[in-house]
């Protein structure tokens, strides 16, 4: 029989004997019969609640990294599993060729939250950004009067918003871009942060600016302030879109509905994803004004499952969920609980902490480890987190996580890194 603790159990030491258990048996079957496009910490996760996940020999572990935030609503939230559940006993699938029950609801109440006209719905976040850079470039050619094919979009150096040809196309990290060329023209890169860097890169064929409001993947960067504010300006006066990919900073995250918000931001373009569909299926969304997502007829875009019944039943709770504000004040609040946990650790095993909200990117002392060797540590710890690049780790917990257990999460940090 296991002693169940919070991720050291006698399975585990049998786990290093490299014993026979049923988590190492799915581990081999799942190294031999997949592709090795991730390196995932070895845990079989078996069911999951809240902010806790159980494996296959019933050791619990604290979940930090929240599905890069598809998970902000935490496993298993109730009010999102009755929502998919009337669902999937219902209707699940129609595609668009014919509308359903749940569709204009949806829609309608993500709009009004975005403050919107229109709603085109997708599955994954890159689908989203594919769509939003779609759009910009028909908005530039029929209401800019770009010249055909002609079309600029702004990015940023460091980065992410998925894994197409056409986004790692203009990626500048080596990993996700080398070996997939030759890639989509008509990007070009500034330097995230440098108002100066993006005037002097607008040019008349500038279409639109496409950025994370907060870099996830490059380790939660946080722009300068003000920095958002001038990037608003700057597209309002050269007649460029701006595109704000909120898919893993938005939707509560960073203690407001949208990252932009912090700043009173509001991006002619929201490119939404993952916490969209409540951990449970994949929703994402472009959500623009009439004179931008106008210019798409018939025909001209879509995709088998975007605005499926499943999706927008979850995706509209989801939105009713977000509506209250309970969960950004929530991130709100305990985010400063973090932030005053990982400020205490700056200097002793730690150099580095950027949060806003629940949301943490931490740089830790190359001296104590890599990103993945520390992440590797809390695992043994009973806490699932994720580096990012070097020694640093993000956190993103789930919002609806108790405040006992983040600080608990926390001590294992503190004391693997010497603080
Ligand atoms: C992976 C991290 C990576 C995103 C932003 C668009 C997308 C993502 C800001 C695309 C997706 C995921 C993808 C996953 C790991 C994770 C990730 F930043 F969250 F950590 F890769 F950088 N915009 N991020 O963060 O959304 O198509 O995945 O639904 O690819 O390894 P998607």
């Amino acid at each position: 029989m296991t002693t169940v603790t919070t991720g050291i159990t006698t399975t585990d030491q049998a786990r290093r004997a490299d014993l026979e258990t049923p988590s190492s048996r799915q581990l081999a079957r799942a190294d031999a019969r997949t592709a090795h496009n991730y390196h995932p910490l070895p845990v079989v996760v078996e069911h999951a609640e809240g902010a806790w996940m159980t494996d296959l020999e019933g050791a619990r572990y604290l979940d930090l990294l929240a599905g890069y935030s598809a998970l902000n609503f935490g496993h298993g939230h109730p009010t999102l599993l009755r929502a998919a559940h009337e669902q999937l006993d219902r209707l699940t699938l129609t595609s668009r060729a014919f509308v359903h029950d749940q569709f204009a609801d949806f829609c309608g109440a993500l709009g009004d939250l975005c403050g919107k006209d229109l709603v085109l719905p997708m599955n994954t976040g890159a689908e989203a950004v594919e769509t939003a850079i779609k759009v910009a470039r028909k908005w530039g050619y029929e209401v800019k009067g770009v010249a055909p094919d002609a079309a600029e979009i702004i990015v940023m150096s460091g980065n992410f918003h998925g894994r197409t040809t056409t986004i790692v196309g203009f990626s500048d990290d080596p990993e996700a871009r080398d070996g997939f060329g030759p890639f989509t023209p008509g990007f070009r890169t500034v330097t995230y942060g440098d108002l100066a860097a993006l005037q002097a890169a607008i040019t008349p064929a500038t279409v639109a600016v496409l950025l994370e409001p907060i870099q996830g993947e490059s380790g939660v960067v946080i722009p300068p302030l003000g920095y958002l504010s001038g990037v608003r300006e700057l597209c309002t006066r050269h007649g460029v879109l701006l595109a704000a990919d909120e898919i893993q900073a938005g939707l509560g995250r960073t203690g407001r509905t949208f990252a932009c918000d912090h700043e009173g931001v509001v991006p002619d373009l929201y490119v939404l994803g993952k916490a969209l569909g409540g951990g449970i299926v994949p929703v994402s969304a472009v959500v623009a004004d009439r004179d931008v997502l106008g210019v798409l007829r018939p025909g001209q875009h879509g995709s088998t499952f975007g605005g499926n019944p499943l999706a927008c039943a979850v995706g509209r709770t989801v939105v009713e969920m977000l509506s209250t504000g309970e969960h950004q004040a929530r991130a709100r609040d305990l985010g400063e609980v973090l932030r005053e946990r990982l400020d205490a650790m700056l200097g002793r095993g730690v150099v580095g902490v950027r949060t806003r909200g629940l949301w943490a990117g931490v740089d830790v002392d190359p001296r104590v480890g890599t990103g993945r060797e520390v992440c590797e540590r809390l695992m043994e710890r009973g806490v699932l987190a994720k580096d990012t690049h070097g020694s640093t780790i993000r956190l993103a917990p789930p919002l609806v996580i108790a405040e006992d257990d983040l600080l608990w999460g926390l001590d294992q940090l503190a004391d693997l890194v010497g603080a």
